[in-house]
């Protein structure tokens, strides 16, 4: 691993914005995650994965492959608790999202809620199909209900299958069920998973990990997937939009209000109140000009998908907002907020506000969104925003701003390549069985503070769109790709003329922004489309694609990534191996996995490593398909030199003239 440690600031980051803040974090006298992990020296034990604290008989520091616990515990057993523990506790976090959500269409439907009604029908009428649940001739509200019922019936369902693993090729709910890793019910998985990681229960590591695996499906295909498909419903389905990024998006002469964490409810209920003319009046008569929302982590992805409202920036931009000095207000609810916000916002004269019942921060304003009634509390959130405006001191915003699209959903896309008559996924598969497109691969994930700032990203993505892989993006990933102007139609310039040509017919970016970190469930839908579209395999494990988290940091990001590795995806992740200290465990997930799944996990540091395997597999999933062999330029414009080889006979041009 990279060591990150006494960097000079210029090095921390790519991004120009962050580069200047940290410099004014450094005179302030403040801290940042950006400081602090040069005080943080990683444990290596720890780190890779061989430490056992799962009762206090220990810690236990298993350093060589010989060593054991106290209780008799093997490296291997204790890499795969560990590993198996951060999937359990990434999925609970997913899942407990999708269940609120689930809940809160349950109060809309049976009006104990107030203030909301669906916003799209047509995604209640299609999820409600997919959950079995009759809509033909009745009332809105009634399908709601039953939609919201089965949803919450996922979450505690003791026998049988989780109801959305019907959307996954047939093939793949056979591997599953040979497995015995179809999951019954999200919480149950979880709980299991939990059970056999506890002092002296499951110490076979195969065994526990094959565990983790039916708890992140139960993410992947119950929590998330419900988490995404019930926000639709309630706010609506995202569609492309045109939008801004970065820390120039906060404005010096109105209201800043930054929204933080991941729930749409919290968000949107902010975009609703600050758009009340009475609240805007109320900002008025303090001085300001307006009042201004932008956000952090997936907060943001939510409310840039649906209400354009701009990212300020992704998880390591969530201190350096309120260094600029203009941020009136931090909302957060819940997941990867820094506890050390409330600190940083004591230097400067920013309100953090907590919201969530569930996320109490000290130092932080707690005004608890009244699940009821929210836009009441999100009104009084504003208020307290606009009443500390006059209370700024010395500012200063970074200049930096980059446009992007947002808002592909998978709905989006079907639309975007066949009309809202024949909506399909057919182009697409075209594209890749001609070779004009490469393969496909979801670049997801965080920033972390061991690694620069965006630089993997930015680097992975250019290198797959040069290389004409169509690449889709969420979370802080989407986010990073962003500030670089990477989601922009524009950005086709970089991609190989295969991609481009796609790109300049269809009229999109080469990197889809699909959403927040939830909406990853949106790239298994869309994998399992391309599938039953047709041309390309029988199974997500057959498809020229490959998952990558180049920058991770959570167990989230641990739970998603086996979640694509059990439907049956090939998943990299960078910056650090958390199981380096068994090869048993790496042995498992990388070749036991593949012979079990036809899906496997890889930990690999050297971003330009990740790019070369990539690569690698997408052809050799080519080659297995019997595809057209992809050859870089072998489609150019019209009357363009070719970059491929100028005599060929195989030589075409886009319309192949
Ligand atoms: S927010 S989990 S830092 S992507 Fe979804 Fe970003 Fe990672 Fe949090």
């Amino acid at each position: 691993m990279e060591d990150n440690t006494k960097k000079a600031p210029r090095k921390k980051t790519i991004d120009p914005a962050a580069e200047q803040l940290l410099k004014k974090a450094e005179k302030d006298g403040v801290s940042t995650a950006f400081s602090r992990v040069d005080e943080m020296k990683a444990c290596s034990i720890g780190l890779s994965g061989i430490c056992c604290k799962n009762c206090w008989m220990g810690p236990c520091r298993l350093i060589k492959e010989d060593s054991r616990g106290i209780c008799g515990a093997t490296p291997a057993t204790v890499a795969a608790r560990n590993m198996a523990r951060a999937v359990a506790g990434g999925s609970a976090a997913h899942s407990d999202h999708g269940r609120d959500v689930a809940l809160m269409l349950r109060g809309i439907a049976d009006g104990s809620i107030s203030g909301f009604q669906i916003a799209d029908e047509t995604k209640l009428n299609n999820v409600a199909a997919d959950l079995g649940i009759e809509t033909e001739g009745r009332a809105i509200n009634d399908i709601a209900l039953d939609v919201a019922n089965e949803a919450v019936a996922n979450f505690g369902r003791q026998e049988g299958e989780l109801s959305l693993l019907n959307r996954a090729p047939a093939k793949r709910q056979e591997i599953w069920k040979k497995l015995d890793i179809a999951p019954r019910g999200v919480d149950r998985e979880i709980v299991e998973m939990m059970h056999r990681t506890t002092m002296g229960v499951d110490t076979d590591p195969e065994h526990v990990l094959m565990q983790s695996l039916k708890a992140a499906l139960g993410d992947g295909w119950g929590g998330s997937m419900l988490a995404t498909d019930l926000q639709d419903i309630i706010f609506g389905t995202p569609w492309a939009r045109r939008g801004q990024v970065n820390l120039g998006v906060l404005k010096e002469d109105e209201v800043n209000i930054v929204m933080h964490g991941h729930e749409a409810l919290l968000s949107e209920m902010i975009v609703a109140a600050s758009r009340d003319p009475e609240i805007i009046k109320y900002a008025e008569s303090k001085g300001a000009k307006g009042i201004n929302l932008s956000g952090i982590c997936c907060s943001s992805n939510e409310t840039l998908a649906r209400q354009g409202v701009p990212p300020a920036g992704n998880f390591l931009h969530q201190e350096l907002a309120i260094v600029t000095g203009v941020v009136d207000a931090m909302v957060v609810d819940v997941q990867c907020i820094f506890q050390a916000l409330a600190d940083v916002a004591s230097s400067y004269h920013t309100k953090l506000v907590a919201t969530s019942h569930k996320a109490k921060i000290p130092g932080a304003e707690y005004i608890p969104l009244d699940e009821k009634n929210p836009i009441e509390t999100a009104k009084q959130i504003v208020r307290l925003a606009i009443d500390n405006f006059p209370n700024r001191k010395d500012y200063e915003i970074p200049p930096h701003v980059s446009e992007l699209i947002a808002g592909f959903s998978h709905e989006y896309i079907r639309y975007m390549l066949g009309g809202e008559f024949r909506n399909t996924l057919r182009p697409l598969n075209d594209a890749i069985m001609e070779g004009r497109i490469m393969g496909l691969a979801g670049v997801v994930g965080c920033n972390n503070p061991r690694a620069t700032q965006d630089a993997a990203h930015t680097y992975i993505v250019r290198e797959l769109i040069k290389n004409d892989v169509l690449v889709v993006q969420t979370g802080c990933g989407a986010i990073a790709s962003a500030k670089y102007g990477l989601l922009l139609p524009e950005a086709m310039a970089e991609a190989g003329p295969g991609l481009q040509e796609i790109g300049e017919t269809v009229g999109i970016p080469p990197v889809l922004h699909m959403g927040s970190c939830v909406d990853n469930s949106r790239i298994l839908t869309i994998l399992s489309d391309v599938v039953a579209e047709g041309g390309l395999g029988d199974d997500i494990s057959d498809l020229p694609a490959v998952g990558i988290a180049p920058e991770w940091m959570s167990e989230k990001a641990l739970a998603i990534g086996e979640y694509f590795v059990a439907s049956g995806a090939y998943v990299i992740f960078g910056v650090l191996n958390p199981i380096s200290g068994s090869p048993v465990v790496e042995d498992i997930m990388k070749n036991k996995w593949q012979e079990q799944l036809q899906g496997r996990l890889e930990f690999e540091a050297d971003p330009a490593e990740i790019v070369k395997k990539t690569l690698a597999h997408i052809k050799e999933r080519r080659a297995a398909l019997g595809l057209t062999e992809y050859k870089p330029g072998k489609y150019v414009r019209i009357g363009a030199p070719t970059a491929f080889d100028a005599n060929s006979k195989s030589l075409q041009t886009p319309h192949g003239a």
